[in-house]
């Protein structure tokens, strides 16, 4: 199998995985994402302490890797080596990208989140993988009332030369826009882990990237 920042390249649909919005077992959600062509599933639960944040990293390891998808986990670099993951995102606040590279070696992604075109300026210095640049539109999964909107992901990605991923209030009615802006890829957490059926939502939403980006490379 290609190496993790191979793969990274071919990912069009990231799933943020908190079991809070997930409307089925976890498990299970995380098992129909996969089944409907999610790429990437990144472990994002703030308040799971640190065992079972292990016992569930190791068991969505497990998983990811029988769908050959991508493993990242949310904010700790530590959680994400101890199960083998591909990745650790790490917020505006969390430990700092290049202290993070001295402690996973240069084989883990980082991936960063940026907000601002000034951030995303940043990360182009910056020891990072990929960046999620958002919010697109308003979510209440991380409360943000107001979205940036696509102008915050074109102008980010004029900018940028590592992977950028649109997160924030994504569904598939505004991924197709927030893809011709320059996103090669879409996140989510409540499209997906909350609806009636996952494994439709995911692949509806990653069927809506693949074909704008189909229709910008035919450009
Ligand atoms: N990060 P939903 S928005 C985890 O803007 C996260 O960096 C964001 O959940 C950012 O798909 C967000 O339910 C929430 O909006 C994503």
């Amino acid at each position: 199998m290609p190496d993790a920042r191979d793969r990274l390249q071919s990912v069009r649909l990231y799933a943020v995985l908190t079991e809070r919005h997930c409307r089925r077992p976890w498990r299970q959600t995380a098992e129909l994402l996969l089944a409907g062509g999610a790429d990437a599933i990144q472990l994002r639960e703030k308040e799971l302490p640190d065992g079972p944040l292990l016992v569930r990293g190791q068991a969505l390891r497990q998983l990811t890797a029988h769908a050959g998808a991508l493993l990242i986990i949310n904010d700790r670099p530590d959680v994400a080596l101890l199960c083998g993951a591909d990745g650790v995102h790490l917020g505006q606040d969390d430990l700092p990208p290049a202290r993070v590279r001295e402690l996973v070696g240069p084989e883990m992604l980082i991936g960063w989140s940026t907000h601002s075109v000034v951030q995303a300026e940043e990360a182009d210095q910056l020891p990072v993988d990929y960046v999620g640049v958002g919010p697109v539109a308003p979510t209440a999964t991380k409360g943000y009332d107001e979205g940036l909107g696509v102008e915050l992901v074109r102008e980010v990605c004029a900018r940028l030369t590592v992977p950028a991923v649109a997160i924030g209030g994504m569904t598939r009615h505004n991924a197709a826009a927030a893809v011709r802006a320059g996103a090669t890829a879409v996140a989510a957490c409540s499209a997906l882990c909350g609806a009636e059926d996952p494994e439709a939502a995911a692949r509806e939403l990653r069927a809506v990237v693949v074909a704008v980006l189909n229709e910008r490379g035919a450009r």
